[in-house]
């Protein structure tokens, strides 16, 4: 790890991944070893590590499967196939699914075919997966939903919204997503500060299996661009992903964005009942109901 100056045999991997975890999860009190977490796992490296980690750490962690129905070579299936095999093979892992279209009447596939409208279907597919997340978080009692997003994750969407000056965006960019709202689940990202290279080593050594393609729908996303041109920035100075964004969550602290914060007020929807800033539906109402 260069970026670290720092390169370390299997057994002190898996001891130092945790470990790194763990500090984040303190330094910024993310939650407290007695809450309830809600998972979001998609069969992926980062999630399925992330729910290793805390099952390992001692955290009362559970997952959260949501099917999207998104079915390029049945891409959901292989998906949830690959959060069933971790499940049963680590001891006292119970996790939930939630299948969009026999709750709702259609796949996320089926919906973006018939709502997009200029929309891209990731926008679509995130409000649907936002709101499933904290209503289950909501119904289950949970105190916090972590979600597997790591450094390259959270570097490239910061150099996105950085590079349109996105004030709203930046501010509501962090680790930690306090609840504003009894109905408002905290949001938590524990792997912000681990490279994506690093949480794939940890799944690989840990013998975890997850599914590797993308999905089908993120070929060509701009985030996946935006990564690459930090990849190329890391080639040539170690560390600069790191730097990029503990500089910016320091800027942040220091309140550099905190003006854009002010006056969200937050309702319920008058359908579904969940927070929202909109007046009377929430976004995920409004899109069904259209
Ligand atoms: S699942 Fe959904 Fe992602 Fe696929 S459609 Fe886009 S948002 S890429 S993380
Ligand atoms: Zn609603």
């Amino acid at each position: 790890m260069r970026h670290h100056k720092l390169a370390l045999c299997e057994e002190c991997y898996l001891e130092w991944f945790p470990e790194q975890t763990k500090r984040a999860i303190e330094r910024y009190r993310m939650f407290g070893p007695r809450e309830k977490i809600l998972v979001a796992v998609s069969g992926g490296k980062d999630s399925l590590s992330l729910w290793d980690v805390l099952l390992r750490l001692g955290y009362r962690a559970d997952g959260l499967y949501i099917h999207l129905g998104i079915d390029g070579k049945g891409y959901s299936d292989r998906s949830l196939n690959y959060v069933e095999k971790f499940a049963a093979r680590f001891w006292g892992a119970s996790f939930k699914v939630v299948d969009v279209k026999a709750l709702y009447g259609k796949s996320i596939t089926e919906l973006a075919r018939e709502k997009l409208r200029g929309r891209k279907i990731c926008s679509l597919c995130g409000l649907v997966k936002r709101h499933e997340m904290n209503r289950l978080a909501y119904e289950g009692g949970y105190d916090a939903v972590a979600t597997g997003h790591n450094l390259d994750d959270e570097a490239a969407t910061l150099l996105g919204n950085a590079l349109r000056w996105q004030a709203g965006y930046l501010a509501r960019q962090a680790p930690v997503l306090p609840s504003t709202h009894p109905k408002l689940a905290r949001k938590v990202k524990p792997f912000c500060r681990l490279y994506e290279r690093e949480t794939a080593a940890y799944a690989i050594l840990r013998g975890i299996e997850y599914i590797y393609d993308e999905c089908p729908f993120a070929i060509g996303a701009t985030s996946i661009f935006y990564k690459e041109i930090l990849n190329q920035l890391e080639v040539h100075s170690p560390g600069t992903k790191l730097q990029f964004y503990l500089g910016f969550l320091r800027a942040r602290e220091e309140g550099l964005f905190s003006k854009a914060m002010e006056g969200l007020e937050l309702g319920e929807c008058e359908k579904c009942g969940q927070p929202t800033t909109a007046p009377k539906l929430c976004a995920f109402c409004r899109l069904w109901e259209s």
